[in-house]
């Protein structure tokens, strides 16, 4: 059977989902050896350039004006902030950073330009960069393009179906147009999604047969945990166990082996064996650093001497 494919169907899928935890772990490992090089693990660090008061209303997030969550929210970044933070990073020898905002829109205008410097700055210091910023134009997507950055995030989060139950402030068509508009300017799309939001496992099904029938498997597939925020609709909802996570991973390795899997929020909430088992199913990138955008992370040096009692090669 081809594995690379856009056609998978959700019942296929659901079949992968629902296999015994171990066939489908054993499955995942083997594309995963098969498409990547299983000895090493992506390291990356958010950046925050603009965190809080953003408009939309997403129900999960501790950046919402919507809701009280005590996250201050901060003025953009300069060019010299956003440039110490990078070097900062680069000093722990991480090469790739994350540059993220909490805009609905990506602005236009001395912002953008602004924006553009920042990437290039950090590119001249010899780091790459990703960008997660909200919905662009054909005209951002493609200056994006011009400026290299590895890859743009842009989240599905779940299914079409339960979408409106968790954001109503854009819709999921909004979400796939910026994804249309990223594929169309050639920026490589990083596109995946949180579990632990109250939805089902047909949800979770729907969202990666939705990932993988997209023109383009995304570069990379961000799997998150909820980390319930305090002040958000979401603030009740129970820590999920990791077998769902890794479950989530063996299915996504092996629906689209040739992507990279990004295991997201939620490893401060997981053990050691926990995340040897979502590494072994397939996930081969992390964030790194004691704080994702506004929620605690590990700390940076436990991550190394888990990756080094693994064998594993961070880069
Ligand atoms: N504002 C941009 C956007 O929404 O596309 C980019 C940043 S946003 C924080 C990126 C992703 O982080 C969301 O799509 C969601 O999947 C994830 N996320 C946000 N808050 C989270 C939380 N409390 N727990 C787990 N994942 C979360
Ligand atoms: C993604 O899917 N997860 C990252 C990244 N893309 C930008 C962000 C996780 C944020 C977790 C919640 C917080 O720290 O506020
Ligand atoms: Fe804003 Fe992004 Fe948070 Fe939604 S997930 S509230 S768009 S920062």
């Amino acid at each position: 059977m081809q594995e690379i494919r856009n056609d998978w169907t959700r019942e296929q899928i659901s079949e992968i989902f629902h296999s015994p935890m171990l066939d489908v772990v054993f499955r995942a490992a083997s594309l995963h050896r098969k498409y990547h090089d299983a000895s090493k693990i992506k390291i990356s660090q958010l950046i925050s350039i603009k965190t809080g008061a953003c408009v939309e209303d997403c129900t999960y997030c501790a950046q919402s004006s919507r809701y009280n969550t005590g996250v201050e929210a901060h003025k953009t970044l300069s060019l010299q902030e956003v440039i110490e933070e990078a070097k900062y990073s680069k000093a722990k020898g991480i090469e790739r950073v994350c540059l993220s905002a909490s805009w609905r829109d990506v602005p236009e205008g001395k912002q953008f330009n602004d924006l553009l410097d920042m990437i290039s700055e950090i590119q001249k210091d010899g780091m790459s960069v990703c960008c997660t910023l909200g919905m662009l134009n054909e005209e951002q997507a493609s200056q994006l393009h011009e400026a290299a950055i590895v890859a743009y995030n842009h989240n599905l989060d779940t299914s079409d179906e339960y979408y409106p139950q968790i954001i109503t402030t854009r819709s999921y068509k909004d979400r796939l147009e910026t994804i249309d508009k990223l594929i169309e300017a050639g920026v490589q799309h990083c596109t995946g999604g949180i579990i632990g939001l109250g939805e089902s496992d047909d949800d979770r099904i729907a969202m990666i047969h939705k990932l993988a029938t997209l023109k383009k498997h995304p570069y990379t597939v961000p799997l998150n945990t909820l980390v319930p925020i305090s002040g958000t609709p979401l603030e009740g909802r129970p820590i999920l166990s990791s077998w769902e996570m890794i479950r989530m991973i063996a299915t996504v390795r092996v629906v689209m082996p040739q992507s990279m899997i990004c295991l997201a929020a939620g490893r401060k909430q997981m053990n050691d064996e926990a995340q040897t088992l979502c590494f072994l199913a397939g996930a081969n990138s992390i964030f790194v650093g004691t704080k994702l955008l506004t929620t605690p992370n590990p700390d940076f040096d436990k991550d190394m001497d888990l990756l080094k009692t693994l064998g594993l090669e961070a880069y």
